[in-house]
């Protein structure tokens, strides 16, 4: 058995844990943040059989799609007068980690 992390844009969660409940996946929602927009998004928690992970981002890619997001980085402090220019940056998609698990019951 694998444990699928997959951290998705909060706009493509809710159709994404629809399709992955529709094909019979187990899926937990948790509510993250991105460390370098320090914006809301979503990690999905997926147990999965190995033969099962291609169909899984297969799924994934389907539905999540990337996007560009504008971002001015926030100076220094508050005496910091050096005003930075707006940032493109393409955020996923989806970035997923299999991680291998060792273990699981259901209790
Ligand atoms: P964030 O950390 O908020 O990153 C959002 C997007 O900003 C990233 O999209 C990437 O395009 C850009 N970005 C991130 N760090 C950057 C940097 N140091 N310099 C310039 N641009 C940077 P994605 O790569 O698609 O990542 C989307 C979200 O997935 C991330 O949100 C983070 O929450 C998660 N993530 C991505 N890679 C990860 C990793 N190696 N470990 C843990 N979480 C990760």
């Amino acid at each position: 058995m694998k444990m699928v992390m997959a951290v998705v844009q909060n706009s493509d969660a809710a159709r994404l844990i629809e399709e992955l409940t529709d094909k019979k996946f187990g899926v937990t929602k948790l509510a993250s943040t991105g460390g370098f927009l320090k914006s809301g998004n979503t990690t999905l928690m997926i147990g999965v059989e190995e033969e099962r992970i291609e169909e899984l981002i297969e799924l994934t890619k389907k539905v999540c799609r990337p996007r560009k997001q504008v971002v001015t980085p926030f100076p220094g402090g508050p005496v910091d007068t050096y005003v930075p220019n707006p940032i493109e940056v393409r955020v996923g998609g989806a970035a997923i980690f299999v991680l291998n698990i060792e273990r699981f019951e259901k209790i």
